[in-house]
């Protein structure tokens, strides 16, 4: 068993720290915010993932420990945020975490970059900076190494789930193969090109986003022949060569939107998944154009937007199609205000059932849908399914319902008086 650093306690990092306290290591678990570190040592994990609060208390009883400085390790692993700044990746965190990890590096350590970054970054950002220990990369081994967990399943997809672990050298490539080695029961996928793992990493969001882009053009075809998108992706996937994705509002999360445009940002040749991108963006202008042709004035309604979350049964809301929506309605319906600033014609009435954020200014559900004149399902949250359309028409003031996720039963909708547009 060795000595692990974990370095930055977010979605990845804490639950990547946790399991190697659980499989028998001795972890501590560094982060800059001492606030999180305090609720930390109190019991409290503040992450909404199903299980984790349990998993990471049981850590935390035994062999994890969290800490505001770093100590020397046999294992350091960067699992920092790398945000976007304008449309190029923000290194800044992978940068400080590394510049803390050469402070305290020993011959034999291992580094390891879990962190999505663009390519090359292990070699030419990580690796220059390790060295101002005085250690030479083949001193100490570095490695690239990325999480593939879906939020919601991030537990079980640490431990299922293949792993691609991409040394800098052979060495590297087998001590970060053998960290792994103790929880991970999926394949793991070792190469000795750090840069591989990490493009790796950038085109299986980009398949993802670049499909999805695909299915909600497919969504705005089938419209215009009256077709249901849903149903003929549905029957197109019986053939085994074919995995076509769903359409929707538009792609959210901190992962899919952010990806391609790391893939993308020292390559002249991004195109299409360029293309991809505007398309999924564009969604929100599409769902408000079928809003606007279905009600008499899209500026004078009132339309509730169910979901803000990115997606069905999470409490996330970064880059949320619900939230594009609403700025997307209130923009296209601007009025010129009496002091000469303007203001959104439309009332837009956001509700979700799962994201607490102060700043989104929610609504219960009730109140979104008392007197409203269309509805959006923005989220395939499993509340929406249950839904009683004829307590729904009851309370609407009009009849337009929008299933941009399609989960609701139409005929069913329908036969309560309302009119359901799937995309
Ligand atoms: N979505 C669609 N149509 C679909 C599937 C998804 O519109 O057919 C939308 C969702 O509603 C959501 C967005 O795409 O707004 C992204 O959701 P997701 O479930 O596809 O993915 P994430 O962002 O929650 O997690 C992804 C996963 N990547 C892949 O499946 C290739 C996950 O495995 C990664 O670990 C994660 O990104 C990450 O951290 O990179």
């Amino acid at each position: 068993m060795s000595s692990v650093c974990v370095h930055g306690l977010g979605y990845i990092g804490l639950p990547t720290a946790a399991m190697l306290a659980n499989s028998g290591h001795d972890v501590t678990g560094y982060d800059v915010d001492a606030d999180l570190l305090d609720r930390l040592d109190s019991g409290d994990v503040p992450v909404d993932e199903p299980g984790l609060g349990e998993f990471v208390t049981d850590a935390l009883a035994g062999s994890l420990s969290v800490s505001d400085e770093v100590p020397p390790a046999d294992y350091h692993l960067v699992c920092v945020p790398t945000p976007l700044d304008g449309d190029r990746a923000d290194l800044a965190f992978v940068e400080s975490a590394a510049e803390a990890v050469a402070e305290v590096l020993r011959a034999n350590d291992t580094v390891i970059l879990e962190s999505t970054v663009p390519p090359g970054t292990t070699v030419e950002t990580v690796a220059p900076i390790l060295e101002t220990s005085g250690l030479s990369v083949g001193e100490f081994s570095l490695a690239y190494s990325p999480e593939t967990v879906l939020p919601g399943s991030v537990i079980a997809e640490l431990r299922a789930n293949d792993r691609a672990v991409g040394g800098i050298d052979e060495r590297s490539v087998e001590r970060a193969a053998a960290l792994y080695d103790s929880f991970v029961e999926g394949t793991l996928r070792k190469t000795a090109n750090p840069t591989l793992a990490e493009f790796v990493k950038l085109i299986q969001n980009t398949y993802r986003d670049v499909n999805i882009a695909l299915a909600n053009e497919l969504a705005m075809i089938a419209a215009d022949y009256d077709l249901d998108s849903r149903e003929a992706i549905a029957l197109a996937n019986h053939h085994p060569r074919v995995n076509l994705h769903q359409p929707g509002p538009g792609v959210g999360g901190h992962c899919i939107p952010i990806d391609p445009l790391f893939l993308g940002q020292d390559s002249q040749k991004i195109d299409l998944i360029e293309r991809a991108r505007a398309i999924n963006d564009g969604m929100a202008e599409y769902v408000t154009d079928l809003l606007e042709s279905h009600l008499d004035s899209l500026a004078d309604s009132s339309v509730a937007v169910l979901g803000v979350a990115y997606k069905g049964n999470v409490a996330d809301a970064r880059e949320s199609p619900g939230l594009r929506l609403a700025e997307v309605l209130q923009t296209r319906t601007q009025v010129a205000g009496a002091t000469g600033t303007s203001e959104a014609g439309v009332d837009v009435r956001l509700t979700d059932p799962h994201v607490a954020d102060q700043r989104f200014a929610l609504a219960p559900l009730d109140e979104a849908l008392s007197g409203a004149d269309a509805i959006v399902i923005a989220t395939d949250h499993d509340e929406y399914t249950e839904l009683d359309p004829v307590e729904i028409a009851a309370q609407l003031d009009g009849d337009v319902v929008i299933d941009a996720k399609g989960l609701l039963d139409a005929a069913a909708w329908e036969a309560a008086g309302l009119q359901v547009v799937r995309l």
